[in-house]
């Protein structure tokens, strides 16, 4: 018999709490419903490939109503499960380009959500592994009235909680609250989100990097060197490294996190901008990579992401 407790996310964040004398509870409540929120999207992730016979294109079906795709119905889903919680003042979501208010009828709280409901959504008709990542920051905002654009519009290094959900071959929760990495896997015939990663720390040195190479005749020309030099053969610092590469950012990192190596969304001469959101994207992931030990670079508009202090990459890395 395994002698690993058992322990569901619920009961998780209640006993993280009662470590912490003056904690509301507000935190816990706001996972709480998100983990709501994750079961039900989970479920319809799963059902994605029945997508013509179930709906989620995108288009209008034979009684001329309009189907919502797979994104825009996560995005509902969180809104629904989260406008009523009590403990948020605002939310933004990438799937929206205003601000979300709390509709006036329902508590305004204190905290603000920020989330990518279905990250790597292009990734979804092939079955491929795709996330939600959420951030929560503390309202800034004067008063106890709906919350304002300043709230959402608030440094990385504010986030309070930061986390993703990866829906792949299991659904895992993984979040962090700066102290350490926590990641869930939901057992789905029980509904609940179980401990199964504790304290996750990326390893010290990882063999993979993951880049969209097809990018490369885009790239800086020291960008081009670095990754041809870890694909140079040198026993002594373990190249040539693998590389890996899903497109979904979630999935990216999340092994990235597991196993050690560098994760990079560089900008480039044709995208300058880089394509990450900071706020839904690289900030939540930047938090949690950095709570579990690995240095993530958000220069904006790129990120880099590498595992455990490795002054041969750094040095390399500053060389660009
Ligand atoms: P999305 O939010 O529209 O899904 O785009 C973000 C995704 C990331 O998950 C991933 O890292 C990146 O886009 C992949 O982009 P590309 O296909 O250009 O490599
Ligand atoms: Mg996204």
């Amino acid at each position: 018999m395994s002698q690993t407790p058992f322990m569901t996310l619920e009961r998780y964040i209640i006993e993280e709490e009662r470590k912490h004398p003056g904690a509301t509870g507000a935190l816990s409540r706001i996972l709480s419903d998100l983990s709501i929120a994750a079961k039900i999207i989970s479920r319809e992730v799963n059902k994605a490939g029945l997508v013509e016979i179930l709906g989620f294109t995108g288009d209008t079906n034979v009684h001329g109503e309009s189907v919502k795709k797979l994104d825009m119905y996560a995005h509902d889903m969180i809104f629904k499960a989260m406008d009523h919680g009590g403990q948020l003042c605002i939310m933004a979501s990438e799937e929206e380009e205003d601000i979300i208010h709390i509709p006036h009828h329902f508590t305004i709280g204190k905290y603000v959500l920020l989330f990518d409901p279905l990250d790597g959504s292009s990734n979804i008709d092939a079955n491929v592994n795709i996330g939600t990542i959420f951030s929560i920051f503390k309202r800034v905002s004067d008063g106890e009235g709906p919350g304002t654009l300043e709230d959402c519009l608030q440094p990385g290094m504010e986030q309070v909680v930061a986390g993703y959900v990866i829906y792949g071959s299991s659904t895992m929760l993984v979040y962090t609250t700066g102290e350490g990495v926590h990641g869930f896997t939901l057992d789905p015939s029980i509904g609940e989100f179980i401990l199964s990663h504790h304290n996750i720390r990326i390893p010290e040195k990882g063999k993979i990097y993951s880049i969209n190479e097809g990018n490369y005749k885009y790239w800086h020309p020291g960008l081009k060197k670095y990754i041809k030099w870890l694909q140079e053969e040198d026993r002594k610092t373990e190249r040539p490294y693998s590389t890996r590469y899903i497109g979904s950012m979630v999935a990216d990192v999340h092994r990235t996190i597991l196993y050690g190596g560098i994760f990079m969304y560089p900008a480039d001469s044709r995208n300058p901008k880089g394509k990450l959101r900071l706020m839904y994207e690289c900030n939540p992931v930047s938090f949690i990579v950095e709570a579990c030990g690995g240095p993530s670079i958000v220069n904006l508009p790129d990120l880099i992401i590498i595992s455990g202090p490795s002054p041969c990459l750094l040095k390399n890395l500053n060389n660009i």
